[in-house]
Formats: structure tokens, C-alpha cells, sequence
């Protein structure tokens, strides 16, 4: 008799990944779709088709659908989905999706001969999502924090400031640009939600973890919040899902996944989650305050466990409910992978050879500053593309490049996550960059802490996986806590441990360090400091090995 299995479906920017777990059964089973490369014709590079206005990011949820088709369809093909006991879904936070009247009944009527996408081509009423990179909701944002008593008391309701990526702002600029469109919109799910809809074949509620990301939701009631909504468009709180603030089995598979897929019919769906909630899930941090994430995928995201909210607004940052019913906290880079590629392509690099050329240059780069901003950034908040050298970085130098865009990215993880509490004891470094020696390096040095990787690369995917099984568990009358049910399924937590170098974290963090010069630089670009080239020569003279 096959054992049991716990499936974890991740949606991310560029690709769907699937990671199925079984307790103590060794290595996890994997499987990615990379959606640029599947299909093309929805014309994606990064998973977002480009755009003439680069604040915008939309993409064709049709396209989130064939993948789902393809993946569990590959999942069959492999004889895992007849196992699954419980199913759980990670998403890219923050995009909305639209759904007309029918929406609803059209995804529990389903015929199973007929494709996801090819089946559900009309449920929407409006054709695209906006996702997580789109940040042209500026005037939006200024409108609902002005409505809402400003940002610092909009931070202290929801979690976060108006937030261009987030679905209040961004439902708010549909609603002034297409008031039929909106009109029209019975539903506006989270990518979590809507593909959790999908495998039970009826609406979805949004878990805390994702909803809290959207500057409508009262964090501390757990509950949507009027005042916010109002603030947001007419009438939409009867669209939005309806909010859970802990885990729950929210339903079992449709008929559709079970005759088109082969789930068997008892199969359970745990609430979808967004990746960074999931990802918290997938490295053993709920319940350990202590540890930190970061996690180097197309954004970088540094994040935590809060056991509790404390009574200020959150900093630069964001609050995000766990799936505990506890919290974390989560800043987010736009510039993450991309900006890191852009590099090591500029000067035909492979990503050994970037990898190397961090562990053989010194720490501090001689004061060399890039913020490597070839995207609009959101932390902080820079609208204008555009990369800024500092301190002689000549453009040509491939060495002096790559250990500065890896410096940037590490220093600004460490000072727009210092509000989040006192430093971490270690770090648990996730996703791709997380394969790269010289950036584990790089992270540790900055942080001045351990490093440490998991074998299992997928945070989000597995972390979903085991929401599927805490939430499955306590079901079946055996409740497990987050520690015993890691242990359980986690293969190893064998990865790589890297340890900061004392003179390395001292030539960042001593008050002449570089991030203080670092800081000076990011203040300048702002608009609101003075030229950083003084601090930059005061770190030479305080460090000049360095
Ligand atoms: C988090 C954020 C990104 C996306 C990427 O606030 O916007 O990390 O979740 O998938």
C-alpha cells in the first residue's frame, strides 16, 4: 500500500513548482514548470510579459491555469496525486484576480475533458492580474493613506504604509480607470485564493499570511477592515474572499481534479498561503523569533516570526499573519535575482565565476557602492530605474561589479529589517541565490551571523506541503506542533554553514563602517542627504585594507 503524501503547489513569479513530502521517506519528489519557456506565447520573460511603462507588471491568469493543468497532469503522470492526503497552495503575494458573476459557478461546473484555461476562459472580468512588481499605484496609495488618517495610522490598522503592490491600491486604480470593469468584478481573489479555488472547485478564503498584504485587513482584529475598504472603492467588501487568520482544511478536491487528475475524492485542500508565509513554514521558523530568512528569488525578501504584534507601526517593512495565528514580518526588494543577473551577464559571467570572484575580493570593496537599482526598488522606495556607482566604481570592473551589487543587496537586507527587533542569531538563506558560496558568504560577513542553507531549495512549495500536513493531522485526530511535524518531514536540515568573519562584519558595522556609507549613498539617491563621497573616504581612512 503507497504511503501517504502531502502536496505543496508554489506559484512564483517565474515558474510553478510542486514538491510532494512523505514522513521520514527521504528526499522530497520535485517538479518545476518555467512559464517563459512553456509557453511562449503569452510572451513572459521572467514570468511578466514586458510593458511599455516599466511600473506596470500584469500578467494573463489564463496562463497561472494551463500550468496548474500541466503540473498536476505531470503529478499524475507519476503516479503521485492517487496519494495525496492533503493538498496546499503557495502564491506570489499581492496579485489580484478579477472574477465575473458566473466565475463561481463556472469552476464547479467544469467538464473534465476540457483544460483549466480552455475551460475557464470567461470568468474574468478583467484580463489581466497585476502582480507583485507593479508600482504604478502612487496617487492611489497617497489617496487611501490620506483617507485613512495617513500612512502611519494605515501602518498601525493593516500592517503596512499604502503599498504600491498591494491589492487595496491597485483595486482602487481599476475601480477609477474602469468603473464598468468593476462593476462587472463579483469576486477579486489573491493568486493563493483563486488557485486554491481552482482544486476545490469553489470560491476560496484567503489565509492571514497573504491577506494582511494588501493594506485592507485590520491585523490586530484579524479581520478585513471597514475604514480601509471604504478608503479602497464602492462596494467591495462583498468581493473580497472572506479572511481566516490560522490555518484550516478549506474543502476537499473538486470531482473535476479527481476524474481529470486522479486525486482520490477524500483528498483535503489546506488555505493557500502567499510564498514568503509558506516559505516561513518551509525553513522551521514558525514559533523561532530568533532566526531570520532570506530569501534570494526574483525579489529578495528578508523575513521572521513574531509571536505576537508589537504596539508601534511596522518600519519600512511589512506584518503578515503565520500560519500558527501568529505573525511575521517581511521586507521585500524588487531588485533581487534580476538585478544580480543583469550583473554577471554584463560581464559574461557564469555564476561559478560570480560566486568566486565574492570569495577572493576583500569585504568593504574599497569603498565601492553600487545600489543596483535597474528596476524601479520598492525598499526603499526609488521610482526611477537607474544604477548609482559611488566611490570610483568604474562601470568596466567585472570584480568590483559583482562584489558591489552583492554588498548593496546584503547591506540593505540588514538595515530595512533592523526595525523588525534586535539582531537575529542566525539567518536561513532560500531560493536560487541560495546555491551561490560567494553570496552566503557575502550575507554572513554583512549580518555579522551564522548562515545557514536547507538541503531542500523550495521553502515555499515544501512549506506548503506541511501546512497541507499540520492542517491534515489535527483533522485526524493526531495534532502535531510545528517542531515535531519539521522534524517529521523534514529530510535533513543538512545544507551548508557559513560563519561571518570578525574582521569582515567589523568593517561593515563599525560607525565609519560601510554601511554607514552605504546609508549616506541610498540616503543621496532619496533626495535626502548630501553627496555620500565624505563618508566613503572616512571608511577608507578607517579601513584601508579593505
Ligand atoms: C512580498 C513580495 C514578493 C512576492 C514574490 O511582499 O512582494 O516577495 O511575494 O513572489
Amino acid at each position: 500500500m503507497p504511503k501517504t503524501l502531502f502536496l505543496g503547489l508554489d506559484i512564483s513569479t517565474q515558474s510553478l513548482t510542486a514538491v510532494a513530502v512523505e514522513p521520514r521517506a527521504g528526499e522530497p519528489r520535485q517538479f518545476s514548470i518555467h512559464f517563459d519557456s512553456a509557453y511562449p506565447y503569452y510572451g513572459t520573460r521572467g514570468g511578466v510579459p514586458p510593458s511599455d511603462d516599466p511600473l506596470q507588471a500584469r500578467v494573463n491568469p489564463l496562463m497561472w491555469m494551463e500550468a496548474l493543468d500541466d503540473m498536476l497532469r505531470l503529478l499524475q503522470k507519476n503516479g503521485l496525486t492517487q496519494r495525496v492526503a492533503c493538498v496546499g497552495v503557495s502564491a506570489q503575494q499581492h496579485g489580484t484576480v478579477y472574477l465575473n458573476r458566473h466565475a463561481a459557478a463556472r469552476i464547479g461546473a467544469l467538464s473534465p475533458s476540457i483544460g483549466l484555461a480552455a475551460g475557464l476562459p470567461d470568468i474574468f472580468s478583467r484580463p489581466v492580474s497585476p502582480i507583485w512588481m507593479d508600482s504604478s499605484t502612487t496617487p492611489e496609495c497617497r489617496e487611501i493613506a490620506a483617507a485613512t488618517g495617513g500612512n502611519s495610522a494605515l501602518a498601525r490598522l493593516t500592517g503596512s504604509v499604502a503599498t504600491e503592490r498591494f491589492a487595496g491600491p491597485q483595486i482602487r486604480k481599476f475601480w477609477k480607470e474602469d468603473r464598468d470593469a468593476y462593476g462587472r468584478t463579483a469576486h477579486i481573489a489573491l493568486v493563493s485564493s483563486f488557485m486554491t479555488s481552482l482544486l476545490i472547485g469553489r470560491l476560496a478564503p484567503v489565509d492571514a499570511g497573504d491577506g494582511f498584504g494588501t493594506n485592507l485587513a485590520d491585523v490586530r482584529a484579524g479581520a478585513w477592515s471597514d475604514a480601509a475598504i471604504e478608503a479602497v472603492a464602492p462596494g467591495l467588501e462583498a468581493k473580497l474572499p472572506a479572511l481566516r487568520v490560522k490555518d484550516e482544511v478549506v474543502g476537499r478536491v473538486s470531482p473535476y481534479l479527481v476524474q481529470r487528475f486522479g486525486f482520490r475524492p477524500g483528498t483535503e485542500v489546506v488555505i493557500g498561503s502567499g510564498d514568503n508565509p509558506c516559505s516561513l513554514a518551509g525553513l522551521g521558523l514558525i514559533g523561532v523569533p530568533e532566526a531570520r530568512a532570506v530569501s534570494l528569488g526574483t525579489s529578495d525578501t528578508c523575513f521572521g516570526y513574531m509571536p505576537s504584534l508589537a504596539d508601534g507601526e511596522p518600519g519600512e517593512g511589512h506584518i503578515f499573519g503565520a500560519a500558527d495565528g501568529g505573525c511575521m514580518f517581511l521586507v521585500c526588494f524588487r531588485n533581487g535575482s534580476l538585478a544580480r543577473e543583469r550583473v554577471k551577464d554584463c560581464f559574461g559571467l557564469n555564476w561559478n565565476e560570480f560566486s568566486r570572484i565574492l570569495l577572493e575580493t576583500r569585504p568593504g570593496n574599497r569603498g565601492r557602492i553600487m545600489l543596483p537599482y535597474f528596476m524601479p526598488e520598492i525598499t526603499p522606495v526609488i521610482p526611477d530605474a537607474g544604477v548609482r556607482r559611488f566611490g570610483g566604481l568604474a562601470e568596466d570592473d567585472a570584480a568590483g561589479n559583482v562584489r558591489a551589487v552583492a554588498e548593496a543587496q546584503a547591506m540593505a537586507l540588514y538595515l530595512h529589517s533592523e526595525w523588525a527587533g534586535p539582531r537575529p542569531e542566525r539567518i536561513f538563506v532560500t531560493a536560487g541565490g541560495s546555491e551561490n558560496k560567494g553570496l552566503l558568504r557575502v550575507i554572513a560577513d554583512v549580518f555579522g551571523v551564522e548562515v545557514q542553507t536547507r538541503e531542500v531549495k523550495e521553502s515555499a512549495a515544501l512549506g506548503a506541503a506541511l501546512r497541507a500536513a499540520c492542517a491534515w493531522k489535527s483533522g485526524h485526530g493526531s495534532p502535531a506542533g510545528w517542531e515535531e511535524l519539521y522534524k517529521a518531514f523534514f529530510v535533513s536540515d543538512a545544507g551548508r554553514i557559513v560563519r561571518p568573519s570578525a574582521d569582515a562584519a567589523r568593517c561593515y558595522h563599525a560607525p565609519n563602517g560601510l554601511l554607514a556609507a552605504y546609508a549616506a549613498c541610498e540616503r543621496f539617491a532619496r533626495g535626502e542627504g548630501p553627496d555620500p563621497e565624505a563618508r566613503i573616504r572616512n571608511f577608507r581612512s578607517a579601513f584601508p585594507g579593505s
